[in-house]
């Protein structure tokens, strides 16, 4: 019986896998995400609690970084003082996470590039602004149209 269970399960995962439509991380919950494709930003502008735990979704074939500057376009590591700044590596294809400073006032907003492709990402800059009462979503794209 637990046999003919295993089965089952492996010819579903089997299948799933065949599918070829599901993309990376379609299966994500409700949360808060940061996506990443090609060499896009395709959702950059984000609104998180402090203290929020944040998803970085790269669905792109390459490495990318999710990295705190102080002004847009500054491309260089920052943020506001007495807050470490955000850094985290995005390699391709992967799901990771970081968490947005606590302490930090409704309204502050922390500005985000990549390392790697500065200005070459569209848009160039992504922000994070700091509310409250924001609510946890499923990420549009991820599970078909939206961006
Ligand atoms: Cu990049």
């Amino acid at each position: 019986m637990h046999a003919r269970s295993m089965f089952v399960a492996l010819a579903v995962l089997t299948l799933t896998a065949c599918g070829g439509s599901s993309s990376t991380g379609s299966n994500l919950p409700p949360g808060y995400y940061i996506l990443i494709s090609g060499l896009a930003f395709p959702a950059a502008t984000l609104r998180v609690p402090a203290g929020a735990t944040v998803h970085v979704v790269n669905q792109s074939t390459m490495a990318h970084t999710v990295t705190e500057e102080a002004a847009a376009g500054d491309f260089t590591l920052g943020g506001p003082a007495g807050v470490t700044p955000f850094n985290v590596a995005s390699p391709a294809g992967s799901t990771t996470t970081f968490t947005v400073p606590t302490g930090l006032a409704d309204g502050t907003v922390l500005h985000y590039f990549c390392q790697t492709h500065t200005s070459t990402m569209s848009p160039a800059n992504g922000s994070i602004t700091v509310d409250s009462g924001a609510r946890t979503y499923v990420p549009p794209g991820v599970g078909g149209a939206g961006y």
